[in-house]
């Protein structure tokens, strides 16, 4: 209850912030895309995500906490693509996906910051099963039919399962860091199933959780397209990111 009180006024108290991870190429080894992820500093303490979304969404923060973070990175990204094709993924929880209102808020965010549409990756993320699939799958449709590109997050856990490859027509499948973390065992074979059933459904697919180059020497040879994790960067701020993507072009 504290931290709900705390959170109602974060924004306000400019206690927000993003750092983005970034998320590459497969093939050159380029980075294509940055993961926005939000950080929260209440008295010189950094409290994360995992918890404080469930808080927000539990007390009707997320909606406007939500707003902030899609206005902040699509801002951000918009000052990146001056200069390089460089795409912004946000995370969103299901409970700001289902707003009626949403995808007006993401087209005002665009408009706001002027990025190209293509530019906004949208990573569906936390507890779908409670959800009505067929609002769902008309939301992603709407963000698509304006351009913006749909993610499954954390594919293969909780929520997240094959049962959304059936009713969802996303573009993007990031497998969960479960998997990478045990790719030496059963995680190889369920790879290698999850990579044989997105090129059917024609979905793009990205690893999360590389630490090693040993995973990512594997994933590369099972034909994942895009990679992320500590191997190749922990999150960053904002100005490491712009030192970042200014040294590689
Ligand atoms: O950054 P970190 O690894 O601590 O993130 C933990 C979790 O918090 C991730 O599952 C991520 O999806 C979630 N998360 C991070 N930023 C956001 C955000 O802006 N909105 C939502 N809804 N979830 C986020
Ligand atoms: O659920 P989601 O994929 O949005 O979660 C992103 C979270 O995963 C972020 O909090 C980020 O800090 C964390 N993360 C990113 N790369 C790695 C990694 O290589 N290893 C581990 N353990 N966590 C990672
Ligand atoms: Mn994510
Ligand atoms: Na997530």
């Amino acid at each position: 209850l504290l931290l709900k009180d705390g959170l109602s006024q974060a924004i306000d108290k400019h206690q927000l912030s993003l750092v983005y991870q970034p998320i590459i190429d497969a093939n050159d080894c380029q980075v294509v895309s940055f993961e926005a992820l939000l950080r929260w500093r209440l008295n010189d303490e950094m409290i994360p995500p995992d918890e404080f979304i469930s808080i927000a969404e539990q007390y009707g923060l997320i909606r406007r906490i939500g707003q902030w973070v899609l206005e902040q990175a699509c801002q951000t990204a918009s000052t990146w693509a001056q200069r390089h094709t460089i795409a912004i993924c946000v995370n969103v929880s299901v409970a700001q996906l289902e707003d009626d209102d949403f995808v007006e808020i993401v087209s005002t965010a665009l408009q706001n910051s002027q990025l190209a549409p293509e530019l906004l990756h949208i990573e569906m993320t936390e507890s779908v099963f409670t959800s009505d699939i067929g609002l769902l799958a008309e939301q992603i449709k709407a963000l698509q039919d304006i351009g913006v590109k749909v993610s499954i997050d954390d594919f293969g856990t909780g929520y997240s399962s094959l049962s959304i490859m059936q009713d969802l027509a996303v573009n993007v499948v990031k497998i969960d860091r479960s998997f990478v973390q045990r790719i030496d065992t059963n995680g190889y074979a369920i790879i290698t199933a999850v990579m044989h059933m997105a090129r059917a459904l024609n979905y793009s697919v990205v690893a999360e959780g590389i630490e090693t180059q040993k995973q990512m020497q594997i994933l590369r040879s099972l034909g994942v397209d895009y990679l992320q994790g500590y191997y190749f960067a922990k999150p960053l701020a904002i100005e490491q990111v712009e030192q970042l993507i200014s040294s590689e072009q």
